[in-house]
């Protein structure tokens, strides 16, 4: 019995804009237009500046916990810009700048962490769901929005965005192998910031790229500098492509950086060498991208000073909607998970409203 190859495989790494401003011309052709480029960056500078102005609301005490998606911008950014209105987005917690490009008002979000359900409402005719913080549970919804979709004939895919760490999940390989089994128009975008926590990539997932998980299961797989919006967009493109013409599924690893902690309640200067952070602070995104501009005549230093005025005035704006809103009724944290709620549900929001009177005299009676 002679030995045969019965499999093989590459794991190809696209990049166009490089960390040096090198742009690859022809890669790069026809990716995004020149003005489009100008309206991505000074989209995802707004958004860092909300992501900063999170984070102080949060140590100022407005807001429960944050996690910050400081420099990861161009991965969500360039996906939700490759994707038409009909695709479903289906993300964890940094892809805020995504979400925003597609047309999610920014406060939003805040209520979110604030700990408001109305965060979670997405408005009507907007084709995503809101954030999960569960890590791992996303990758099945999308698999079932795509399933619906597929079924339907409405030619939509569905992207779904998780971290490094969520493919050592089992809902992870659970969605890849449902996806690829029934050839459903999904796009899994994972972002490998090198970190699940403080555990590092290497200690998370063996092997030399995450892309190659996906392998296994049957999907074309493909490792993206995800801090070159260009590269991220021309990805998500074929890959959405591959999805609705032929049903194939697409596992995407964006290579990119959490610059800040885990989260408002993590301190990564107490597992994490700050050399490694400085380093990639050179492959920031946005920097990356602005620089790119400048030298094709798009951008200047007048352009940049008028971009953070308005930066500064958007976010105040956003900050000021989202503290303003009424508070929630106690009742409406039954209201948000179930279209129709179970009779237990109903039960116990109506015993909360019918006692809550008496429990507040209660209490004070003691
Ligand atoms: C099901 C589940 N298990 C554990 C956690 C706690 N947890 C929150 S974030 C996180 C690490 C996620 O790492 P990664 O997927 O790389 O995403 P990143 O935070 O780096 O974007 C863990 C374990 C959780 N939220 N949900
Ligand atoms: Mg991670």
């Amino acid at each position: 019995m002679p030995r045969e190859k019965v499999f093989s495989a590459a794991i190809e790494r696209i990049s166009i804009l490089d960390e040096n401003g090198k742009f690859d011309a022809k890669l790069g052709r026809n990716v995004i237009p020149l003005e489009d480029a100008v309206a991505l960056y000074e989209h995802m500078f707004i958004c860092r500046e909300y992501d900063a102005i999170a984070f102080k609301l949060q140590r100022s005490g407005h807001m429960g916990t944050y996690p910050q998606n400081w420099g990861q911008e161009a991965t969500s950014t360039g996906a939700a810009y490759a994707m038409e209105d009909r695709d479903w987005f289906v993300s964890a917690y940094r892809e805020n700048a995504g979400m925003f490009w597609r047309g999610l008002p920014m406060e939003y979000i805040l209520w979110h962490w604030m700990g408001d359900e109305r965060g979670n409402r997405i408005p009507d005719g907007l084709r995503m769901l809101p954030i999960s913080v569960p890590i791992g549970t996303q990758m099945l919804h999308a698999c079932g929005l795509a399933w619906a979709g597929k079924y339907r004939g409405d030619g939509s895919a569905a992207v779904t965005f998780f971290g490094d760490g969520a493919t050592s999940e089992g809902d992870f390989h659970e969605a890849m192998n449902f996806a690829t089994t029934l050839e459903l128009p999904v796009v899994f975008f994972c972002q490998n910031n090198g970190w699940a926590i403080s555990t590092p990539r290497r200690r998370n997932v063996g092997g030399e790229t995450v892309a190659q998980r996906g392998l296994a299961y049957g999907a074309h797989c493909v490792q993206v500098d995800g801090n070159d919006i260009y590269a991220v967009v021309k990805v998500v493109r074929e890959a959405l492509e591959r999805a609705r013409n032929d049903f194939k599924v697409t596992f995407i690893e964006g290579v990119t950086y959490r610059m800040g902690d885990h989260t408002t309640a993590d301190d990564a200067r107490r597992y994490r060498d700050s050399a490694e952070r400085e380093e990639w602070a050179k492959r920031d995104p946005l920097a990356r991208l602005r620089t790119h501009l400048e030298e094709s005549g798009a951008w200047d230093t007048a352009k940049q000073e008028a971009l953070e005025a308005r930066a500064r005035e958007h976010v105040s704006g956003v900050v000021e909607r989202a503290e303003g809103i009424e508070k929630p009724a106690a009742a409406d944290i039954f209201n948000y998970t179930f279209a129709q709620p179970p009779e237990t549900l109903i039960e116990q929001r109506e015993t909360m409203r019918t006692n809550s009177l008496s429990l507040r005299d209660a209490v004070r009676s003691e």
